[in-house]
Order: structure tokens, then sequence, then C-alpha cells
């Protein structure tokens, strides 16, 4: 993250951040580069060992769509990461672009961040899943959701479709047509299990 970022966004409330997106503030910009934006939402969710919630905020901007992540630290809130995407943008992408779940245990969300990247044949989602550990944001899994085409047994072009499935505390299941790939929490990693 560029220190200037870092800086001015230290001590920055989140709320005030929203509103001042949502109006077109000139302060918004300085601090996200985004003048003025017609979709902000503000979440609140315990992400990591202290008491107060960490904050996502998520806004819309030229073509994309971003997230800044805040964690209250004694000097107030600070900015743990910033989040982008933006290839091949559409409107529609902002719904699932920022998930906040409780995928290792109860009562601390996961971030799970999912971005659009480049692909000819295939609609690719990457999907990075983070834990935030004493206000950094550490990635503990990483996969990709995807459409392809296959070709079936029969000689049938069939569409197959990956996804990341959360059957149970601390499983994370990515499924396909003919594909299975199933992780399981190990207390500080994920670990390969058997596809359930
Ligand atoms: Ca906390």
């Amino acid at each position: 993250m560029p220190a200037l970022l870092l800086a001015l966004a230290l001590g920055v409330d989140p709320p005030a951040l929203a509103e001042w997106l949502r109006k077109g503030d000139s302060r918004a910009e300085r601090i996200t580069g985004v003048a003025k934006s017609a979709d902000v939402r503000l979440f609140f969710a315990q992400l990591d060992d202290d008491e107060p919630e960490e904050a996502v905020l998520r806004y819309d901007g030229d073509q994309k769509v971003e997230a800044l992540v805040f964690d209250r630290t004694a000097a107030g809130w600070v900015v743990a990461g910033k989040f982008s995407d933006w290839w091949n943008y559409k409107p529609e992408y902002r719904d699932g672009f920022i998930e906040l779940r409780a995928v290792t245990r109860a009562g601390r969300a996961e971030l799970i961040v999912r971005t659009h990247s480049g692909g000819t044949e295939e609609d690719a989602i990457d999907i990075e899943i983070f834990q935030l550990r004493a206000g950094k944001l550490v990635a503990v899994l990483k996969g990709n959701e995807y459409t392809s085409k296959m070709e079936h047994p029969s000689g049938k072009v069939v569409t197959a479709v990956t996804r990341f499935e959360y059957p149970a505390a601390g499983v994370v299941v990515m499924r396909g047509a003919i594909n299975c790939r199933a992780m399981r929490w190990a207390g500080e990693v994920f670990v390969e299990s058997p596809c359930p």
C-alpha cells in the first residue's frame, strides 16, 4: 500500500469516509482516488482477536469496485488493505467482490475477495481468503472459480462450473463437474483433505 494512502487514512473514520464518497467531498478522492461513488457500502465485522469490530468500506468508481479494510487500533482506524476489481468490469461484480464469512472458526470472520482476471475461453474469478492477524491481512487460501467448456464422453460439449463451497466449519470445497478439491483448516493453515 502506498505510504501516502496509509498516512491519509490513519485516523479517518470509515463512516465519515463513506459519507464523503457519497457526497463527492474532495477528502474522499485524496484518500481513495475516487471522487464520488454511487454505491457505497460499509460493513463491520469481527476479523481478529481484539474486541472492537473492524470495518470494510466498499465503493465503486469509474469501471471498477474497490474496498478498504480498516483495523481499529489505539491510535484510531488504520487501513490494513485495499482491493480492486476492474478487469472487464460489470456492475454486478460488486455483489460478490467482498464477503465476510466465518470460514475457520465461529465468531471471527475471514475476508473473502473475488476478482476477475483475463482469459479467452473461461470466465475466471480469483478467490483469496484473508485473515487479519496483528493488523496484517494474511492470505490463507487462494483459488479460482470458473466456467469452462469441456467435452462429455458422449461427445457433447458441456459447460462446467467450479465454485467454492463452505459445507462445514473449517472446510472449503472447490467442486466442479469432474473435479473436486477440499481443504480443511488445521489451526494455522489449510491442508488438502478428502472431498466430501
Ligand atoms: Ca477486532
